[in-house]
């Protein structure tokens, strides 16, 4: 049919010519049906324009029936949003009956919605992780077409779903009262976070949040494309498995070419495609086993090469398509450790250790609508930026967008991916079951071509939660939640993925790997420090004492709060919310206790705010809940980095520190290190020292200060510590101590350094732990090696001699300014405001009378709008 279609008025078929440069006699015809749709609730009594893809709260907002959804209370306020039923409704115009089939495809449809074209059903949705295709040739007219699409309230559907399900209860029923969320998030396969979440607010979205468009073939059409590269160790061979998902209308003979010129090799096969969606796989050989391999940030480049593709049937071709091809091996290395119980949990990448420096990913935004390439950019640049190789795609998101993926494969960030599920148990209906087993295998073969994915993972901290009895389910049930358990994550899910050779699949996180797998999926403890990966937080415990911390193998989760800066906050706040003790703060912070636990944990070495003025109190206070969180996260991320190379009481070899999280949902205080839209907390600063390639690393034991070096380096370094010791009243070092040179391996930590502080401050003037701090750094034979670190000797609240160190500015050039300070001075912080953009360096201990920093706009400013909103604040400032 049809080679004509106006969508209200605009759309016109086209030559198919998006992520496939396919081209064919048989053209394809593609028509998007993206774009201004209406959008109406239950009762009629809202109608309104709304854009495709996107989602009723952004429609809604973008006609001015509701303001900013992330002001103040709107969360709470706009709760009848998604109590509602809402319908979306298209009309587009067409003519010419030319294709044998037509496909009417939704990328994603968000979630439990029913689809209809000229009044008859097409079918029904229920994942909004599914991409859907209906043919509905039959039902299309010539001249105006209307298709509608009916979203049920989630939340109703949801509790509905928990109501047909008698037998038993699926916990949790709700989310804790603080997160002012909505209740039974685990019986509808959507975004878990979207009812809430410990760090988001609760906007369980409706939507056509991805494309919907018509597709119309003769023949055949390429669905989807996959390219895997596989090596062979046993043949010193690599290979590229294509698989193909081709929709095909009849049988048809055909004949496939794959080529990779650069690597001179190319196969040919005859193949014959069936009628509807078939995938076919394919392999073909490499030539030479010369090919430049992709590698992780920091440890080399991210090349790829040009595969070919290409399909002819009675030699016209039909289809082409040049995908790039990364390649790159991947291992999960779980082996006995000498000296230690338990197994290794490392991955070796091209057959190299690598350590895991990151974070965890979170949805950008409540509505994914408005995720902008250039806010993904941004971040994942940032998380680059701050030296990180890894992010983990927490469970209770998305699966993210296809350019995340694909930003990740060119800067070198490791990807591990969990399946979207979280802190819950989930039923295994059938329905349910199948509904997931599309999703996975959806999501698998939109996801395995890249080679930034190291790793899948079932869900996030469901075998804790079971292990640990989250839930409270009498024993005598437990085996019951076993058998689900299982039956998910194991027998459906890890099967499906395991047709993916080219990475790893855990069932869990935190788990103990291959130690679970032995205990039946759900080990005694997923924590145990021998074993896999664990999540540990504590915030009452003194984060500045490194004992608290477990010595695991792999630290895929830990954290600390801390509250976004007042220019984030303020665009969504009145002058009323302004106060650490007002509803707005207590109501933004979704985690129970959290503002209190920031305070004492901040308590514990620094004098808290205590200005006068209610508004400088308020922004100190978000200051020291930043300092705070820097501090503790590189106390912690510190001791696993110098963990890799040691067995301490059985414990190390730890390969892995990815601290929770990278990034916000909105305007809340939350673990992040970068704030929503996109300014760096104080941590993340701090993560481009802690992660650095080469750093060291210093604390004590027994009165002892040690100083290790390490290396993430390949190649061997001869390095020397160079410890400076400082009065606290002082710019010039009171003493200078340093260490004879020594071998740092690549891929290690080594200690460089060993004194009892009692005799380093003997030698050094009139020093004491509470008048002195230290620096140090690592040099080799000409220069620095990595950045300095500090040390101090005692609780900064208790030192003697720290002063206001009176910090002016000396110079402004351009876009760079030189701090000028009368002494040394802590955590000096410089901001400017809602001028988007990052300093060189923030958050700095101040020991030289200047210092010059620079500032990277991310949008046009000037001199006098950057002085006009420039603040420096440093530790003494605020009490
Ligand atoms: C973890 C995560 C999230 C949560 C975070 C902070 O365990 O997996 O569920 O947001 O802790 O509590």
């Amino acid at each position: 049919m049809l080679l004509h279609v106006r969508l209200s008025g605009w759309a016109c078929w086209c030559l198919f010519s998006g992520v496939f440069s396919v081209f064919s006699l048989q053209q394809r015809l593609t028509v998007s049906l993206n774009g201004k749709w209406r959008l109406s609730n239950s009762n009629g009594s809202l109608l309104l324009p709304a854009q495709v893809p996107g989602c009723v709260h952004s429609a809604l907002q973008q006609q001015g029936y509701i303001t900013d959804p992330y002001f103040r209370f709107n969360d709470v306020s706009y709760r009848w949003i998604a109590l509602d039923n809402w319908t979306y409704t298209t009309t587009f115009t067409l003519s010419a009956d030319v294709k044998q089939k037509v496909l009417l495809v939704f990328d994603g449809v968000d979630t439990v919605g029913s689809i209809s074209l000229n009044g008859i059903a097409v079918g029904k949705t229920y994942n909004m992780f599914c991409r859907h295709d209906f043919s509905v040739k039959d039902l299309l007219k010539d001249g105006e077409n209307v298709l509608q699409v009916g979203l049920l309230s989630p939340i109703l559907y949801a509790s509905e779903q928990r109501k047909a399900h008698t037998s038993y209860a699926v916990p949790p029923e709700c989310p804790p009262d603080v997160q002012k969320g909505e209740c039974h998030v685990n019986f509808i396969r959507k975004e878990q976070s979207s009812f809430s979440w410990d760090w988001g607010p609760s906007f369980p979205t409706m939507g056509l949040w991805k494309g919907v468009r018509l597709e119309a073939f003769d023949m055949l059409q390429l669905v989807q494309v996959s390219s895997v590269p596989l090596y062979n160790d046993a043949f010193s061979q690599w290979t590229v498995q294509v698989e193909l998902l081709i929709d095909a209308v009849q049988t048809a003979r055909g004949q496939l070419t794959l080529s990779i010129p650069e690597l001179d090799s190319e196969q040919t096969f005859q193949t014959h495609f069936n009628p509807g969606k078939t995938k076919s796989n394919f392999t073909i050989l490499i030539n030479t086993v010369q090919v430049k391999l992709w590698w992780p940030n920091g440890h080399g480049e991210q090349p790829f090469y040009r595969l070919t593709i290409r399909g002819f049937q009675d030699e016209f071709l039909i289809f082409k398509y040049l995908p790039q091809v990364y390649f790159r091996t991947v291992e999960l290395i779980q082996e006995p450790v000498a000296g230690s119980p338990g197994l290794s949990f490392y991955f070796r990448i091209n057959g190299k250790p690598i350590f895991l420096k990151g974070s965890n990913w979170i949805p950008v935004h409540s509505f994914q609508d408005q995720v902008t390439p250039g806010v993904l950019k941004n971040l994942l640049q940032s998380a680059v930026d701050a030296n990180m190789n890894a992010l983990r795609v927490w469970g209770g998101g998305v699966y993210e967008q296809d350019l995340f993926y694909e930003i990740c494969d060119e800067l070198g960030i490791m990807v591990w991916q969990d399946f979207m599920f979280a802190c819950a148990m989930y039923p295994t209906e059938t329905d349910f079951i199948q509904t997931v087993r599309e999703e996975v295998v959806q999501q698998v073969q939109r996801l395995k071509s890249h080679p930034s994915i190291i790793i899948w993972s079932g869900n996030n901290e469901n075998e804790a939660a079971l292990a640990t009895d989250w839930f409270n389910i009498p024993a005598s049930q437990r085996p019951k939640y076993i058998r689900d358990y299982v039956m998910l994550y194991v027998d459906n899910i890890k099967k499906l993925v395991q047709e993916d050779q080219s990475r790893p699949f855990l069932v869990s996180s935190p788990t103990n790997g291959a130690e679970s797998e032995q205990e039946g999926w759900v080990a005694e403890n997923p924590y145990d420090p021998h074993y896999g990966d664990v999540h540990f937080y504590s915030y009452i415990l003194d984060c500045w004492d490194w004992r608290t911390f477990p010595r695991t193998r792999f630290a895929s989760e830990y954290g600390f709060q801390s509250w976004p800066s007042f220019s984030t906050l303020q665009p969504v706040s009145i002058k009323e919310d302004w106060s650490y003790g007002s509803n707005f703060t207590s109501h933004r912070q979704h985690h129970e206790d959290g503002n209190q636990q920031m305070i004492l944990q901040a308590a514990l070495h620094f004098h808290l705010p205590n200005a006068t003025d209610p508004l400088k109190r308020f922004t100190d206070t978000l200051y020291i809940t930043q300092v705070m969180q820097a501090q503790c996260v590189k106390t912690q991320t510190e001791f696993y980095r110098r963990s890799r190379s040691e067995i301490i009481e059985g414990k190390g070899h730890t390969m892995g520190a990815l601290y929770w999280q990278l990034n916000d949902i909105w305007q809340a205080p939350s673990w992040s290190s970068i704030e929503f839209g996109g300014k760096w907390k104080m941590l993340h600063y701090f993560a481009q020292s802690f992660f650095a390639a080469v750093f060291p690393v210093a604390f004590e034991e027994d009165d002892t200060l040690v100083i290790y070096a390490i290396s993430d380096l390949s190649r061997d370094l001869k390095l020397r510590a160079v410890v400076n010791v400082f009065s606290w009243t002082e710019l010039d070092p009171v003493c200078t101590l340093n260490s004879s040179m020594l071998l740092v391996p690549g891929g290690s930590a080594v200690v460089v350094f060993k004194q009892p502080v009692a005799t380093l401050l003997a030698g050094c003037g009139n020093c004491t732990r509470l008048t002195c701090l230290l620096t140090f750094q690592l040099e080799d034979d000409s220069s620095q090696q990595g950045p300095t670190n500090h040390h101090f000797l005692c609780s900064p609240k208790d030192a003697q001699g720290l002063g206001r160190p009176n910090i002016t500015v000396k110079k402004k050039t351009c876009f760079s300014v030189t701090l000028h300070s009368d002494s040394v001075a802590p955590f000096v912080w410089l901001d400017v405001g809602n001028i988007p953009g990052r300093f060189s360096s923030n958050g700095f201990l101040m020991v030289s009378r200047n210092r010059t920093v620079d500032f990277n706009a991310w949008r046009p400013t000037s001199v006098a709008e950057l002085t006009a909103s420039l603040t420096i604040t440093s530790l003494r400032d605020i009490y």
